[in-house]
C-alpha cells in the first residue's frame, strides 16, 4: 500500500529531519560491502535495538555498529510515531519496529533487485518512507525474472509493505539527478522492520 503523502500528515517533518540529523551524527552513512566483494552505490546506516549490515561475512541484523563499535542510536521518537501511524494505516495495528535501515542514494546510486530475507518473521509488514529526490521504485514478482513494475515515490510518501507481497523482488531504479529543497542532491529512505 502506498501513502502518499503520508509524512506530513502525521509527524513534523522539521522534527523528522532533526531526528535523522542526530542519527547520523552518531552513526555517519557509509557504503557496505557485498558478500561477493562489490561496494553498494546506496550509502546505509540504522537506529534501533538492531541494524541491517554487509559485508564479506553475508547480510545480517547487529546490534553493534562495526564502525564504532557502540550500539546502534536509539529509535527516535518521531521516527517510531511515523512508523506504527503508518503500519495501522496500512492494516497492521500491532507492529513494533525494532530496526530501522537509513538509505541514502546519491543522483546515479541504484538499489539492484532483492528480496528482504533476514528478518526472523516474515509475518511482520515492513513501513518504507521517501524523502528528498523522487526514485523508481521497482516491484518484482517472486523470482528474479520477472519484470518488475516501475512506480515513482516521491518526497513524504509512506510503502507499507506485507502479507503475501512480503518476498517479492524489488528495488530502486538510478537515482536521477536533481536538487530537493529541504534535503539538496538525494533521496534518504527508512525501512522500519521488526528483526528479531
Ligand atoms: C528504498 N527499499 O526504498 C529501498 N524493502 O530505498 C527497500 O529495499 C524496501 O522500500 C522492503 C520493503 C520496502 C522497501
Ligand atoms: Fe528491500
Amino acid at each position: 500500500m502506498v501513502l502518499r503523502g503520508f509524512v506530513s500528515s502525521v509527524v513534523d517533518e522539521a522534527a523528522l529531519l532533526e531526528e535523522l540529523a542526530q542519527v547520523t551524527e552518531a552513526a555517519p552513512f557509509r557504503h557496505l560491502v557485498t558478500p561477493g566483494g562489490f561496494r553498494m552505490s546506496v550509502a546505509m546506516t540504522n537506529c534501533g535495538a538492531l541494524g541491517w549490515i554487509s559485508d564479506f561475512d553475508g547480510y545480517r541484523y547487529e546490534a553493534v555498529d562495526p564502525d564504532s563499535g557502540r550500539a546502534w542510536p536509539a529509535l527516535p521518537p518521531t521516527f517510531r510515531r511515523l512508523a506504527t501511524e503508518a503500519a495501522t494505516r496500512g492494516g497492521f495495528p500491532d507492529f513494533v519496529p525494532d530496526a530501522c535501515l537509513v538509505n541514502q542514494y546519491q543522483p546515479g546510486a541504484r538499489l539492484t533487485l532483492h528480496q528482504d530475507r533476514n528478518e526472523r518473521d516474515d509475518a511482520a509488514p515492513i513501513v518504507s518512507v521517501s524523502l528528498g529526490l523522487p526514485a523508481i521504485f521497482l516491484f518484482g514478482g517472486s523470482t528474479r525474472r520477472e519484470r518488475p513494475a516501475r512506480i515513482p515515490v516521491h518526497h513524504g510518501d509512506v510503502v507499507v509493505w506485507g502479507g503475501p507481497s512480503r518476498m517479492r523482488y524489488h528495488g530502486i531504479a538510478p537515482l536521477s539527478d536533481g536538487l530537493h529543497a529541504r534535503l539538496g542532491a538525494r533521496r534518504i529512505n527508512f525501512t522500519f522492520r521488526t528483526a528479531a
